[in-house]
């Protein structure tokens, strides 16, 4: 398998954790966010994931060099891993349970996360000519509006993890969801679960190897 990321995208960083859990390796490619306006943007890129987006995860069959399949969008891709490896489950075997744990992934990912994904903030700062001031106002609006909302939630489903004692995807977003708020210097105080079981988190060896600053790439 070969993994395409960058060292501080928070949806690679969780496809990273997924993948130690899970006791896989996956070559590591780089997509430098940043230099000479994206790799993302590339044409190499595009070709792989049209959505100019990182994480991607190609998987190669042993019996058949040619054929390829290319995942995006890193629940996807940790789905793909949790249900085609064996190893830790991700998700609980509870049908009820693992709608609850995708509930809660999702309001990291899919209501957190986009608002403030880089390309947002390039737009909110170039296109719209907004200062640093306000669009970092913007970014901590929606972390305090999201983790507020998980920290409700973490009151009723969390134990040692977020959702009971074992592991899941709900934590996978999260610490790499935290990890970003630091750099944007967001208060966390208010929020006692979130940094209760980052700090737990971080840990155990699979996060710990998964972190920005433990890649390859990192500057
Ligand atoms: N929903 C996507 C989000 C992917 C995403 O936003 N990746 C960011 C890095 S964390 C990216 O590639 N940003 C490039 C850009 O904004 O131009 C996923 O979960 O994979």
């Amino acid at each position: 398998m070969k993994l395409y990321g960058y060292w501080r995208s928070s949806a690679a960083y969780r496809v990273r954790i997924a993948l130690n859990l899970k006791g896989l390796c996956a070559e590591q490619l780089s997509v430098h966010l940043v230099r000479n306006g994206g790799e993302q943007h590339q044409a190499a890129f595009k070709a792989l994931n049209p959505q100019e987006l990182v994480p991607a995860l190609v998987v190669t069959d042993d019996n058949d060099e040619r054929a390829e399949l290319v995942l995006s969008q890193s629940l996807a891709i940790i789905e793909y891993l949790d249900e085609a490896f064996g190893g830790e489950a991700l998700l609980p075997g509870d049908i009820e349970q693992r709608a609850l744990v995708r509930a809660m992934a999702m309001g990291i990912a899919c209501e957190i996360h986009p608002l403030n994904n880089l390309r947002v903030l390039q737009y909110l700062t170039g296109t719209l000519k907004l200062d640093d001031a306000a669009k970092n106002d913007w970014y901590r609006h929606w972390v305090e509006q999201g983790f507020g909302a998980l920290e409700q939630q973490l009151q009723q489903y969390s134990g040692r993890y977020c959702f009971g004692d074992q592991v899941s995807l709900v934590d996978i977003c999260l610490v790499p969801q935290v990890y970003n708020a630091k750099r944007f210097n967001i208060d966390l105080s208010p929020y006692p679960n979130i940094c209760r079981i980052n700090d737990e988190c971080l840990i155990l060896p699979a996060f710990i190897d998964a972190a920005p600053e433990n890649q390859p790439d990192a500057q």
